[in-house]
């Protein structure tokens, strides 16, 4: 096989697990549209600069795109995501440098009564100006920002993006912010939804009381339950720099090359380990889990669950190293409820909702227990959820065990 014919034979495969993921026999697949199906019409067109660079994530979208012009915007907020997250990793590199100044905290308490980093608010700030000058984003909500925003409204020349198709970010600029200092890895998590038009505040016209109707409107828009997430990514930023994401058909991973300066497609079509022996969770909190949890995890422990694997702890304190390890190696990531939080630590909407996406979509669960993620529709924007997640043979023990304790309750 010459060059070019290995490459598109296995750039088809990619596309053939694409389309695959999409069956609706695939209980995992989301009730998406035809606007979602990715379509395997048309032979992609290669060139041989794939061959010697690799599938940069540009090439990757322009390929999605050809296939389905109708994703096109989707293609043109990666572009934005592709370079926040270039920046973000450069930011995160440098930060111990004393010349960067960006280490430290803030001076500010976020809406959820955390101190902010400096480098919470620096990354906060640039994502948000690398996908509102896209003039595709009609709402954004950042774990950095009290309430949900529109930006498009004071966008210059708004006018000329009036006809484009917008769409909702949901994101947490720099997840694990407070382990940074250390060295230890951080993230970015996005989520994407579709834009309801009829959001569009003109600030200039209202004062704070007679917008207000049009604001709860906007705040709906970000209100979504992760079964309507049309995308998800997340970048790791770590040993590599990672950027993960699904278009609700497959899970794919890119790896920065520094030398070219791209991401380069490293991790096709990624696919969780069935099952597993890790135990990815904050355990010093053990005593104060559900009864179920807490038995399922000593079962685990002592190779006594239904794999008989022994179990072992990796635990960072940062969701998105250890979410991107459970994807690899497999096991159970989560941040389950407790008798001091019944609700968890972590946000449904930028932490869970995108987390649980990518997860299912390679193939993995994701549970709070009692109720699968991707379903729960949030109340309000920093809203918490109970996490249990990874492959799918574990994640099921726990959501089993949760079931024979509820049915013997009842019995
Ligand atoms: P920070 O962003 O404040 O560092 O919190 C990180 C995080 O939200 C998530 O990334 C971790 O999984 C989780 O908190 C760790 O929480 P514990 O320190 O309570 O284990």
């Amino acid at each position: 096989m010459n060059r070019i014919a290995v490459f598109s034979s296995t750039i088809l495969l990619i596309l053939a697990s694409r389309v695959e993921s999409f069956s609706p026999a695939n209980p995992l697949s989301k009730n998406v549209d035809s606007r979602h199906i990715i379509h395997q019409a048309k032979a992609p067109v290669f060139d041989e600069v794939c061959d010697v660079t690799g599938i940069t994530l540009k090439r990757f979208m322009s390929e999605v795109v050809l296939l389905n012009p109708e994703l096109g915007e989707l293609g043109t907020l990666f572009g934005a995501i592709d370079t926040a997250c270039k920046a973000i990793s450069n930011l995160v590199k440098r930060s111990q440098l004393p010349s960067s100044e960006t280490l430290g905290y803030q001076g500010e308490v976020n809406i959820q009564g955390e101190d902010q980093k400096k480098l919470d608010v620096i990354t906060n700030d640039l994502l948000k100006r690398a996908l509102r000058f896209t003039g595709r984003l009609g709402v954004l909500a950042s774990e950095e920002e009290d309430e949900p925003l529109d930006l498009i409204s004071s966008l210059p020349n708004e006018a000329i993006f009036s006809d484009t198709e917008k769409y909702v970010c949901v994101f947490d600029p720099l997840d694990g912010s407070s382990n940074v200092d250390a060295g230890i890895p951080t993230g970015t998590i996005i989520g994407i939804y579709e834009h309801d038009e009829t959001c569009a505040i003109d600030f200039d016209d209202c004062t704070d009381d007679e917008c207000s109707e049009q604001e709860a409107q906007c705040l709906a828009n970000t209100l979504q339950a992760g079964n309507n997430l049309v995308a998800a990514a997340y970048c790791l930023y770590s040993s590599s720099t990672f950027l993960v994401l699904t278009l609700g058909a497959g899970t794919y991973g890119f790896t920065l090359d520094e030398n070219l300066g791209e991401f380069i497609l490293s991790h096709p079509a990624m696919k969780i380990p069935e099952t597993s022996s890790i135990i990815s969770m904050n355990e010093a909190n053990t005593f104060m889990w559900d009864q179920p949890l807490q038995d399922t995890v000593m079962k685990w422990k002592r190779g006594e669950g239904k794999s008989g694997n022994s179990f072992s702890s990796r635990y960072i304190g940062s969701m998105v190293g250890d979410v991107h390890r459970t994807l690899l190696y497999g096991g159970i990531f989560g941040y389950p409820s407790d008798t001091k939080n019944p609700n968890g630590k972590l946000r449904l909407l930028y932490e869970g909702a995108p987390m649980s996406f990518i997860v299912e979509q390679a193939g993995g669960l994701a549970t709070t227990g009692k109720q699968r993620v991707m379903e729960i529709t949030p109340d309000y924007v920093h809203q918490r959820v109970p996490i249990i997640l990874g492959s799918k043979n574990d994640v099921q023990e726990v959501i089993d065990a949760y079931e024979n304790a509820s049915a013997s309750a009842v019995a």
